[in-house]
């Protein structure tokens, strides 16, 4: 049995010093390549803050390789989810107070009674007293101060939806006691006609503060659909017009049918004074 174990290492004793060695030289060769590549995985990993310094040291962000179209850097635009009934955001100082202010003053001598979009068998006669602010509209390329182009962008930005489907900015002023009643922007071609576009979304900005009242309201927020409701009626969800924000809201669903949720109106200012600019998005060109 003793010569039998010994007679297992029979080869490696006759191997002799030549296998002690070359096993040295395989051992030393691993250990040298190992301890290199180890220390290129350190190097690789040392390069990584080379990185880190592309990051913007005032949003903390770093910038994506962008397309023709993209931008460079990554913005921050606060927003909040006032309702998923309709779909409303709102863009706390989304404009500047002297944006707000400029836009008042190239539409204050300007402005004349609102309007209305008329149904099958309305006239100016019978619907006096649904809107009662004054207004005007102004296309960001007429405004030479250039505000509502950058206001414009801005809303194309965040709607991801193009300039070019926006309206002209409406510039609303409401005085004490003035309203709008609830209604929806988009049309329904049953009432109104048939429609070449649709208004999908509205963005208002509130250009001032309002002391007391003039709330944007959504009396039907989160499906409360009382068919008995009295249009008048300052109901529901209640948007307080603060100098410099903005809301979003949607009028149609993905499917490009009417959220019903999305009816809206203005209640009457009680103090002070109020102006918006309302910028309605449709989902076709503007010509
Ligand atoms: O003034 C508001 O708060 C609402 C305005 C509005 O409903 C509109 O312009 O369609």
């Amino acid at each position: 049995m003793k010569a039998r174990g010994r007679g297992a290492w029979g080869p490696a004793t006759k191997l002799g010093l030549p296998a002690v060695f070359l096993s040295c030289i395989v051992f030393f060769l691993a250990g040298f390549f190992g301890s290199m590549l180890l220390s290129q995985d350190i190097s690789s990993v040392r390069t990584r803050p080379s990185l880190l310094e592309s990051v913007d040291e005032e949003t903390g962000y770093n910038p994506m390789a962008h397309g023709e179209t993209g931008e460079t850097s990554v913005v921050s635009i606060p927003f909040q989810v006032l309702s998923w009934k309709p779909r409303a955001l709102l863009f706390p100082k989304f404009a500047t107070v002297e944006q707000c202010q400029g836009i008042i003053k190239m539409a204050k001598s300007k402005l004349s009674p609102s309007t209305l979009a008329l149904r099958k068998g309305e006239t100016m006669e019978n619907t006096k007293g649904i809107r009662t602010s004054s207004g005007t509209f102004i296309s960001a390329s007429e405004d030479k101060s250039g505000i509502l182009d950058i206001i414009e962008h801005k809303i194309a930005r965040v709607t991801m939806i193009p300039r070019s489907h926006g309206e002209a900015f409406n510039i609303l002023r409401y005085e004490i006691g003035q309203r709008y009643n609830s209604h929806y922007d988009a049309f329904d071609p049953a009432e109104y006609g048939p429609q070449k576009s649709q208004r999908v979304a509205s963005f208002l900005l509130y250009l001032s503060d309002v002391k007391e009242g003039g709330e944007t309201m959504f009396p039907f927020e989160n499906g409360f659909m009382d068919f008995n409701y009295d249009y008048k009626e300052c109901i529901g969800l209640k948007v307080k017009p603060r100098q410099g924000d903005g809301l979003l809201f949607y009028s149609l669903f993905p499917n490009g049918t009417t959220d019903l949720t999305s009816l809206h109106g203005s209640c009457p200012v009680i103090e002070g004074e109020k102006w918006v600019a309302t910028k309605w998005i449709r989902n076709q060109e503007e010509t």
